[in-house]
């Protein structure tokens, strides 16, 4: 195996590279025709679309929801035990990182505030396919009802019987979600974007999704007052960096657990240590065998990475470059690595901190930005279902303070108005007697 520093500039990119994103003019001409439908037929063009790509044959596309306690009757206690626990955590979790308002005096009698209010409306779209997600339920519901979100608006695809899977319907009633429509995919997106009939329009919306939801979500974005989305959203993937004395069983099925999401999955392998990376592939072929959805799995495992490095410093290195959603760290001392690991969405320490822990019931969002956006985005929290504002109240004396730099600044910019809005004040009687 060839150690990464002794690749080029080119081998090591292709390695590190990303399966292209849908970017191709039909897709988006499909999502746009779509969007335009929901446009002008509103509810009825939900329907029709649901019918045709879900199969179901709607009347309405509002569920009607029936009390916690009932819905709790529909999944097994296992299950409810386990939703309970996570939403837990994730509860506690965002609860604590509710932001301080801040109020400062810049100077003498001017008065700066930063507030924060939570968004007054969210749509919150949770994929259908292969594996209904109530995960995502709590990790999108549970944040936005910490926020303090008046309006939840939950959009999933029906199956063909116009239902959807009850532990869905039991996260969505734990975190407050009382509007849930059966529309999936980007007409579920444009719902949320326009408003139709039945769903009022949101002022932002959150979630994973296919490549036509996610191009939706873009092209809803730049509507002009159009809602805001989430996050940029590519294949989901994770990089884990392991040294000799990993298990590479535990390595293997952190790389498994990722594969089995979807055929354009990525797992990267990063270590030091040939033995064990050998040992790790081992181990995947092995743990593949027995998984339920291996063939999905296995698709993924084809494009996976192994990378050797020199040593463990350089295998920091890579993880940088590429930026992944989820970083799992099972070498020595792990922890002690963390300020050098610089671009990644959400990170595991130690070989007992599977990325599970975190897609499930630690408490951390899995929500996360993927394609390398993992440089410039953030992952979800409390903060992206709030906005923040400020305020400022100035006395006489302040205006007075700070009133020649504003003149001034308003001079040099040549807006005579912003300098009259000062100067007026600072003359006018009303203002002089105040004076003192
Ligand atoms: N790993 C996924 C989240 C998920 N895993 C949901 C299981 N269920 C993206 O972070
Ligand atoms: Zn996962």
């Amino acid at each position: 195996m060839q150690i990464w520093s002794t690749l080029n500039n080119q081998q090591q990119q292709n390695l590190l590279s990303r399966p292209a994103m849908a970017d191709n003019q039909k897709l988006s001409d499909i999502v746009s025709d779509i969007i335009e439908q929901v446009k002008y037929q509103g509810d009825e063009a939900l329907l029709a679309l649901t019918e045709k790509f879900d199969g179901a044959k709607l009347t309405s596309v509002k569920f009607d929801e029936v009390s916690l306690e009932e819905v709790s009757g529909l999944i097994s206690a296992k299950v409810k035990k386990a939703i309970d626990q996570a939403y837990t955590n994730i509860k506690s979790f965002h609860q604590a990182q509710y932001p301080q308002d801040v109020k400062v005096e810049t100077a003498p009698g001017v008065v700066c505030e930063l507030k924060h209010a939570p968004l007054a409306s969210v749509g919150l779209y949770i994929p259908g396919g292969t594996a209904p997600l109530p995960s995502t339920v709590l990790m999108l519901g549970a944040t936005a009802q910490v926020a303090g979100c008046a309006r939840k608006v939950l959009c999933t695809p029906p199956n063909k019987d116009g239902q959807i899977a009850s532990e869905i319907r039991y996260a969505a009633k734990l975190c407050g979600i009382d509007e849930i429509y059966l529309v999936g995919g980007a007409q579920a997106i444009a719902a949320l974007a326009l408003g139709t009939d039945s769903i009022a329009k949101v002022d932002k919306i959150f979630g994973p999704g296919n490549s036509f939801v996610t191009e939706a979500k873009q092209q809803v974005s730049r509507i002009p007052a159009g809602p805001a989305i989430d996050m940029p959203a590519g294949p989901s993937e994770v990089l884990v960096i392991a040294d000799k004395d990993a298990n590479p069983v535990y390595v293997a099925a952190d790389l498994l657990s990722q594969a089995e999401h979807g055929a354009d999955s990525q797992a990267v392998l990063v270590s030091d240590s040939e033995a064990l990376i050998e040992a790790t592939k081992q181990q995947v072929s092995a743990q593949l065998a027995t998984l339920s959805r291996k063939d999905i799995a296995q698709q993924a495992i084809q494009h996976s990475r192994y990378i050797l490095t020199g040593n463990i410093e350089q295998a920091f290195e890579v993880s940088n470059s590429y930026g992944p959603e989820h970083l799992i760290v099972q070498i020595e001392n792990a922890r002690e690595s963390l300020d050098k690991l610089t671009n990644a969405g959400s990170i595991f320490v130690g070989q007992w901190s599977p990325e599970s822990a975190g897609d499930y019931a630690s408490g951390t969002n899995h929500v996360l930005p993927t394609y390398g956006y993992a440089r410039n985005y953030s992952s979800l929290g409390l903060a992206d279902f709030m906005r923040r504002y400020t305020v400022q109240e100035l006395s006489y004396l302040g205006l007075q303070n700070i009133g020649d730099a504003i003149m001034d600044l308003a001079d040099a910019e040549g807006l005579d108005a912003h300098r009259q809005a000062v100067a007026l004040r600072l003359q006018s009687d009303l203002c002089a007697e105040n004076k003192g």
